[in-house]
Protein backbone atom coordinates (compact mmCIF):
# COMPACT_ATOMS: atom_id res chain seq x y z
CA UNK A 1 0.00 0.00 0.00
CA UNK A 2 1.34 3.30 -1.15
CA UNK A 3 -0.99 5.59 0.54
CA UNK A 4 0.69 9.51 1.49
CA UNK A 5 4.00 10.15 2.79
CA UNK A 6 3.45 10.87 5.86
CA UNK A 7 1.43 7.51 6.60
CA UNK A 8 3.88 5.36 4.49
CA UNK A 9 5.83 4.06 7.21
CA UNK A 10 3.34 3.36 10.23
CA UNK A 11 0.61 1.81 8.15
CA UNK A 12 3.21 -0.34 5.92
CA UNK A 13 4.68 -1.36 9.28
CA UNK A 14 3.09 -0.67 12.53
CA UNK A 15 4.25 1.54 15.26
CA UNK A 16 6.22 -1.50 17.17
CA UNK A 17 8.37 -1.71 13.98
CA UNK A 18 9.00 1.63 13.93
CA UNK A 19 10.26 1.43 17.40
CA UNK A 20 12.45 -1.07 16.40
CA UNK A 21 13.74 0.58 13.25
CA UNK A 22 14.82 3.24 15.80
CA UNK A 23 17.54 1.03 17.06
CA UNK A 24 18.96 -0.81 14.16
CA UNK A 25 22.39 -0.26 12.84
CA UNK A 26 23.04 -3.37 10.63
CA UNK A 27 20.86 -6.14 8.43
CA UNK A 28 21.34 -9.20 7.52
CA UNK A 29 19.45 -11.01 5.02
CA UNK A 30 18.57 -14.55 5.11
CA UNK A 31 16.87 -16.65 1.74
CA UNK A 32 16.84 -19.28 -0.54
CA UNK A 33 16.68 -18.92 -4.44
CA UNK A 34 14.55 -16.47 -5.90
CA UNK A 35 13.90 -14.55 -2.41
CA UNK A 36 17.73 -14.54 -1.91
CA UNK A 37 18.03 -12.77 -5.20
CA UNK A 38 15.52 -10.18 -3.79
CA UNK A 39 17.61 -10.13 -0.66
CA UNK A 40 20.74 -9.15 -2.91
CA UNK A 41 19.10 -6.76 -4.02
CA UNK A 42 18.03 -5.17 -1.36
CA UNK A 43 21.96 -5.53 0.06
CA UNK A 44 22.82 -2.75 -2.45
CA UNK A 45 19.80 -0.61 -1.26
CA UNK A 46 20.50 -0.15 1.85
CA UNK A 47 24.38 -0.27 1.53
CA UNK A 48 23.59 2.56 -1.21
CA UNK A 49 21.54 4.72 2.15
CA UNK A 50 24.65 4.14 4.45
CA UNK A 51 23.30 0.76 5.95
CA UNK A 52 25.57 -1.97 6.63
CA UNK A 53 24.28 -5.01 4.85
CA UNK A 54 25.11 -8.10 3.91
CA UNK A 55 22.46 -11.03 2.13
CA UNK A 56 23.19 -14.50 2.89
CA UNK A 57 22.31 -18.09 0.98
CA UNK A 58 20.22 -19.53 4.15
CA UNK A 59 21.31 -22.98 4.00
CA UNK A 60 25.40 -21.43 3.97
CA UNK A 61 24.36 -19.50 6.97
CA UNK A 62 22.65 -21.94 9.14
CA UNK A 63 26.39 -23.63 9.79
CA UNK A 64 28.15 -20.50 10.32
CA UNK A 65 28.78 -18.79 13.16
CA UNK A 66 30.16 -15.20 12.43
CA UNK A 67 30.24 -12.15 14.25
CA UNK A 68 27.18 -10.17 15.38
CA UNK A 69 27.05 -6.12 14.57
CA UNK A 70 25.41 -4.34 18.05
CA UNK A 71 21.54 -3.65 17.23
CA UNK A 72 21.78 -6.32 14.35
CA UNK A 73 17.90 -6.94 12.56
CA UNK A 74 17.95 -10.58 10.13
CA UNK A 75 15.51 -10.42 7.56
CA UNK A 76 14.44 -13.52 6.20
CA UNK A 77 12.82 -13.36 3.02
CA UNK A 78 10.59 -16.36 1.76
CA UNK A 79 7.54 -16.85 -0.47
CA UNK A 80 6.32 -19.36 1.26
CA UNK A 81 7.60 -18.87 5.02
CA UNK A 82 8.14 -22.40 5.10
CA UNK A 83 11.73 -23.05 3.87
CA UNK A 84 13.86 -25.43 6.24
CA UNK A 85 16.73 -23.63 5.36
CA UNK A 86 15.74 -19.90 5.58
CA UNK A 87 13.74 -21.32 9.11
CA UNK A 88 16.98 -23.22 10.39
CA UNK A 89 19.14 -20.01 9.15
CA UNK A 90 16.62 -17.46 11.55
CA UNK A 91 17.11 -20.54 14.18
CA UNK A 92 20.95 -19.67 13.81
CA UNK A 93 20.66 -16.31 13.61
CA UNK A 94 18.56 -16.19 17.12
CA UNK A 95 21.36 -18.59 18.75
CA UNK A 96 24.17 -16.34 17.70
CA UNK A 97 22.43 -13.03 19.39
CA UNK A 98 21.05 -11.36 16.95
CA UNK A 99 18.75 -8.76 18.55
CA UNK A 100 15.68 -8.20 16.03
CA UNK A 101 13.92 -10.08 13.66
CA UNK A 102 11.75 -9.86 10.56
CA UNK A 103 10.09 -12.05 7.94
CA UNK A 104 8.81 -10.85 4.78
CA UNK A 105 6.23 -13.87 3.48
CA UNK A 106 3.51 -14.01 0.99
CA UNK A 107 2.48 -16.44 3.38
CA UNK A 108 0.25 -15.22 6.52
CA UNK A 109 0.02 -17.94 8.54
CA UNK A 110 3.86 -19.69 8.03
CA UNK A 111 6.00 -21.09 10.13
CA UNK A 112 8.29 -18.38 9.36
CA UNK A 113 6.04 -15.37 10.96
CA UNK A 114 5.32 -17.26 14.29
CA UNK A 115 9.50 -16.75 14.87
CA UNK A 116 9.96 -13.39 14.03
CA UNK A 117 9.98 -10.25 15.85
CA UNK A 118 7.64 -8.69 12.81
CA UNK A 119 6.06 -10.13 9.51
CA UNK A 120 5.64 -8.15 6.34
CA UNK A 121 3.11 -9.44 4.08
CA UNK A 122 3.93 -9.36 0.75
CA UNK A 123 0.51 -9.76 -0.78
CA UNK A 124 1.31 -11.25 -3.64
CA UNK A 125 -1.65 -13.50 -3.69
CA UNK A 126 -1.96 -17.37 -4.14
CA UNK A 127 0.95 -18.42 -5.89
CA UNK A 128 -0.04 -21.37 -7.84
CA UNK A 129 2.91 -22.30 -10.20
CA UNK A 130 6.11 -23.45 -8.61
CA UNK A 131 8.55 -20.81 -9.79
CA UNK A 132 8.16 -17.63 -7.86
CA UNK A 133 6.96 -15.04 -10.08
CA UNK A 134 5.04 -12.27 -8.43
CA UNK A 135 6.44 -12.83 -5.20
CA UNK A 136 10.08 -11.70 -5.96
CA UNK A 137 8.77 -8.34 -7.38
CA UNK A 138 6.42 -7.91 -4.07
CA UNK A 139 9.12 -9.12 -1.97
CA UNK A 140 11.37 -6.21 -4.27
CA UNK A 141 8.98 -3.54 -3.22
CA UNK A 142 8.70 -4.75 0.53
CA UNK A 143 12.43 -4.31 0.96
CA UNK A 144 12.13 -0.74 -0.23
CA UNK A 145 9.80 0.13 2.11
CA UNK A 146 12.02 -1.70 4.27
CA UNK A 147 14.69 0.62 3.08
CA UNK A 148 13.02 4.07 3.24
CA UNK A 149 12.24 3.40 6.73
CA UNK A 150 15.61 2.60 7.94
CA UNK A 151 17.21 5.06 5.70
CA UNK A 152 14.89 8.07 7.22
CA UNK A 153 16.87 7.18 10.48
CA UNK A 154 20.38 7.95 8.77
CA UNK A 155 19.52 11.28 6.70
CA UNK A 156 17.56 10.46 3.89
CA UNK A 157 15.72 13.28 3.44
CA UNK A 158 11.82 13.97 2.37
CA UNK A 159 12.75 14.59 -1.05
CA UNK A 160 14.51 11.87 -1.55
CA UNK A 161 11.89 9.79 0.09
CA UNK A 162 9.29 11.36 -2.26
CA UNK A 163 11.11 10.63 -5.10
CA UNK A 164 10.85 6.58 -4.75
CA UNK A 165 7.58 6.70 -3.42
CA UNK A 166 6.64 8.87 -6.67
CA UNK A 167 8.86 6.03 -8.26
CA UNK A 168 6.82 3.00 -6.40
CA UNK A 169 3.48 4.58 -7.60
CA UNK A 170 4.37 5.24 -11.64
CA UNK A 171 5.25 1.14 -11.10
CA UNK A 172 1.78 -0.15 -12.03
CA UNK A 173 1.48 1.54 -15.32
CA UNK A 174 5.45 1.12 -15.82
CA UNK A 175 4.19 -2.86 -15.77
CA UNK A 176 0.95 -2.61 -17.55
CA UNK A 177 2.89 -0.59 -20.44
CA UNK A 178 5.61 -3.90 -20.22
CA UNK A 179 3.00 -6.06 -20.61
CA UNK A 180 1.82 -4.70 -23.75
CA UNK A 181 5.71 -5.94 -25.19
CA UNK A 182 3.96 -9.40 -24.13
CA UNK A 183 4.03 -10.55 -28.09
CA UNK A 184 7.71 -9.05 -28.83
CA UNK A 185 9.31 -11.24 -25.73
CA UNK A 186 7.28 -14.23 -26.80
CA UNK A 187 8.99 -13.61 -30.71
CA UNK A 188 12.50 -14.46 -29.43
CA UNK A 189 11.57 -17.32 -27.41
CA UNK A 190 11.63 -19.89 -30.80
CA UNK A 191 15.87 -18.69 -30.79
CA UNK A 192 16.05 -19.93 -27.53
CA UNK A 193 14.01 -23.33 -27.65
CA UNK A 194 16.49 -25.64 -29.08
CA UNK A 195 19.81 -24.05 -27.45
CA UNK A 196 20.92 -26.34 -24.27
CA UNK A 197 23.07 -23.10 -22.58
CA UNK A 198 22.57 -19.57 -22.10
CA UNK A 199 24.52 -16.64 -20.38
CA UNK A 200 23.03 -13.83 -18.31
CA UNK A 201 25.37 -10.42 -17.55
CA UNK A 202 24.31 -8.28 -15.51
CA UNK A 203 25.85 -5.06 -12.80
CA UNK A 204 24.80 -3.62 -10.06
CA UNK A 205 21.37 -4.53 -8.84
CA UNK A 206 20.64 -5.92 -12.31
CA UNK A 207 23.21 -8.69 -11.48
CA UNK A 208 20.54 -10.21 -9.34
CA UNK A 209 18.23 -9.54 -11.96
CA UNK A 210 20.40 -11.31 -14.33
CA UNK A 211 20.34 -14.49 -11.93
CA UNK A 212 17.13 -14.18 -11.41
CA UNK A 213 16.46 -14.51 -15.63
CA UNK A 214 18.79 -17.54 -15.49
CA UNK A 215 16.84 -19.17 -12.65
CA UNK A 216 13.88 -18.76 -14.10
CA UNK A 217 15.03 -19.86 -17.56
CA UNK A 218 16.69 -23.00 -15.99
CA UNK A 219 13.36 -23.90 -13.85
CA UNK A 220 10.70 -23.89 -16.48
CA UNK A 221 12.74 -24.29 -19.74
CA UNK A 222 15.43 -26.89 -18.91
CA UNK A 223 17.92 -25.06 -20.37
CA UNK A 224 21.12 -24.13 -18.63
CA UNK A 225 21.38 -20.87 -17.50
CA UNK A 226 24.11 -19.29 -15.70
CA UNK A 227 24.46 -15.73 -14.56
CA UNK A 228 27.39 -13.89 -13.94
CA UNK A 229 28.63 -10.14 -12.83
CA UNK A 230 29.82 -8.86 -16.31
CA UNK A 231 33.09 -7.51 -15.16
CA UNK A 232 33.80 -11.37 -14.61
CA UNK A 233 33.67 -12.69 -18.03
CA UNK A 234 37.15 -12.23 -18.52
CA UNK A 235 38.14 -14.15 -15.57
CA UNK A 236 36.83 -17.63 -17.22
CA UNK A 237 32.87 -17.29 -18.63
CA UNK A 238 34.04 -15.63 -21.67
CA UNK A 239 35.47 -19.35 -22.64
CA UNK A 240 31.86 -20.44 -22.87
CA UNK A 241 30.96 -17.82 -26.01
CA UNK A 242 30.12 -19.56 -29.52
CA UNK A 243 27.64 -19.33 -31.48
CA UNK A 244 25.73 -21.99 -29.41
CA UNK A 245 25.35 -19.78 -26.67
CA UNK A 246 23.27 -17.14 -26.52
CA UNK A 247 23.86 -14.15 -23.80
CA UNK A 248 21.65 -11.87 -22.55
CA UNK A 249 22.54 -8.87 -21.16
CA UNK A 250 20.27 -6.70 -18.29
CA UNK A 251 21.58 -3.09 -19.78
CA UNK A 252 19.51 -0.50 -18.02
CA UNK A 253 20.42 2.99 -18.98
CA UNK A 254 22.55 3.81 -15.37
CA UNK A 255 25.76 4.80 -14.43
CA UNK A 256 27.12 1.34 -15.30
CA UNK A 257 25.81 1.12 -18.66
CA UNK A 258 29.16 2.18 -20.29
CA UNK A 259 31.36 -0.59 -18.69
CA UNK A 260 28.23 -3.02 -19.67
CA UNK A 261 28.66 -1.96 -23.09
CA UNK A 262 32.48 -2.84 -23.10
CA UNK A 263 31.42 -6.22 -22.10
CA UNK A 264 29.01 -6.54 -24.58
CA UNK A 265 31.58 -6.15 -26.84
CA UNK A 266 33.76 -8.70 -25.41
CA UNK A 267 31.07 -11.13 -26.23
CA UNK A 268 30.24 -9.80 -29.90
CA UNK A 269 34.12 -9.97 -30.68
CA UNK A 270 33.94 -13.72 -30.16
CA UNK A 271 31.31 -14.46 -32.54
CA UNK A 272 28.22 -14.93 -29.62
CA UNK A 273 25.06 -13.86 -30.44
CA UNK A 274 23.65 -11.30 -27.30
CA UNK A 275 19.98 -10.42 -26.67
CA UNK A 276 20.37 -7.04 -24.75
CA UNK A 277 17.12 -5.93 -22.35
CA UNK A 278 17.76 -1.95 -22.05
CA UNK A 279 15.58 0.90 -21.67
CA UNK A 280 13.85 2.79 -24.64
CA UNK A 281 16.51 5.17 -25.57
CA UNK A 282 19.89 3.83 -24.30
CA UNK A 283 22.56 4.24 -26.75
CA UNK A 284 23.21 0.59 -27.78
CA UNK A 285 22.25 -0.37 -31.57
CA UNK A 286 20.85 -4.12 -32.93
CA UNK A 287 23.16 -5.36 -35.96
CA UNK A 288 24.05 -8.76 -37.28
CA UNK A 289 25.07 -10.48 -33.76
CA UNK A 290 23.38 -8.14 -31.21
CA UNK A 291 19.13 -7.76 -30.66
CA UNK A 292 18.31 -4.47 -28.85
CA UNK A 293 15.06 -5.37 -26.65
CA UNK A 294 13.96 -1.93 -25.32
CA UNK A 295 11.87 -2.21 -21.81
CA UNK A 296 9.80 0.32 -20.29
CA UNK A 297 11.83 3.11 -18.87
CA UNK A 298 11.86 3.27 -14.89
CA UNK A 299 13.74 5.21 -12.11
CA UNK A 300 16.35 3.76 -10.89
CA UNK A 301 14.92 1.72 -7.68
CA UNK A 302 12.35 0.39 -9.70
CA UNK A 303 14.11 -1.02 -12.99
CA UNK A 304 15.26 -4.20 -11.29
CA UNK A 305 11.12 -4.97 -11.28
CA UNK A 306 10.50 -3.86 -14.95
CA UNK A 307 13.57 -6.19 -15.96
CA UNK A 308 12.34 -9.09 -13.99
CA UNK A 309 9.33 -8.61 -15.71
CA UNK A 310 10.34 -8.66 -19.41
CA UNK A 311 12.57 -11.50 -17.98
CA UNK A 312 9.98 -13.80 -16.59
CA UNK A 313 8.20 -13.30 -19.91
CA UNK A 314 11.38 -15.08 -21.83
CA UNK A 315 11.28 -17.46 -19.74
CA UNK A 316 7.39 -18.27 -19.87
CA UNK A 317 7.85 -18.52 -23.69
CA UNK A 318 10.47 -20.61 -24.27
CA UNK A 319 9.14 -22.98 -21.54
CA UNK A 320 5.45 -22.42 -23.53
CA UNK A 321 7.72 -23.32 -26.93
CA UNK A 322 9.39 -26.40 -25.79
CA UNK A 323 5.69 -27.75 -24.54
CA UNK A 324 6.85 -27.63 -20.78
CA UNK A 325 4.50 -27.82 -17.86
CA UNK A 326 4.96 -24.13 -17.19
CA UNK A 327 3.03 -24.50 -13.67
CA UNK A 328 4.54 -27.53 -12.52
CA UNK A 329 8.06 -27.97 -13.17
CA UNK A 330 10.02 -31.32 -13.22
CA UNK A 331 12.29 -32.12 -10.06
CA UNK A 332 11.01 -29.03 -8.29
CA UNK A 333 8.26 -28.24 -5.00
CA UNK A 334 6.66 -25.34 -3.73
CA UNK A 335 7.82 -25.20 -0.37
CA UNK A 336 11.07 -26.75 0.12
CA UNK A 337 10.18 -28.01 3.75
CA UNK A 338 13.35 -30.18 4.54
C1 LIG B 1 12.56 -20.50 -2.10
C2 LIG B 1 12.67 -21.27 -3.41
C3 LIG B 1 12.00 -20.49 -4.56
C4 LIG B 1 11.95 -21.30 -5.85
C5 LIG B 1 11.31 -22.68 -5.61
C6 LIG B 1 11.96 -23.37 -4.46
O1 LIG B 1 11.25 -20.49 -1.66
O2 LIG B 1 14.02 -21.47 -3.72
O3 LIG B 1 12.70 -19.31 -4.80
O4 LIG B 1 11.24 -20.62 -6.87
O5 LIG B 1 9.95 -22.52 -5.38
O6 LIG B 1 12.03 -22.53 -3.29
P1 LIG B 1 10.67 -19.45 -0.60
O7 LIG B 1 11.51 -19.53 0.64
O8 LIG B 1 10.73 -18.10 -1.22
O9 LIG B 1 9.27 -19.93 -0.37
Amino acid sequence: RITNNCMLEIETFGEEAVEIFNQVEAVRILACGTSYYAGMVARIWLESMGIPCEAEIASEFRYRNPVVPDNALVVAISQSGETADTLAALNQASKLGYKYSLAICNSPFSQMTRVTDLVLHTRAGPEISVASTKAFTTQLVSLLLLMIALAKRRGMTVDEEAEIVSELRALPSRIEALLQMDKDIAELSDYFADKEHTLFLGRGTHYPIALEGALKLKEISYIHADAYPAGELKHGPLALIDAKTPTIAVAPNNHLLAKLKANIQEVRARGGKLFVFSDSGTPIKSDELIEVIEVVKSGPFTSPIIHTIALQLLAYHVAVTKGNDVDNPRNLAKSVTV
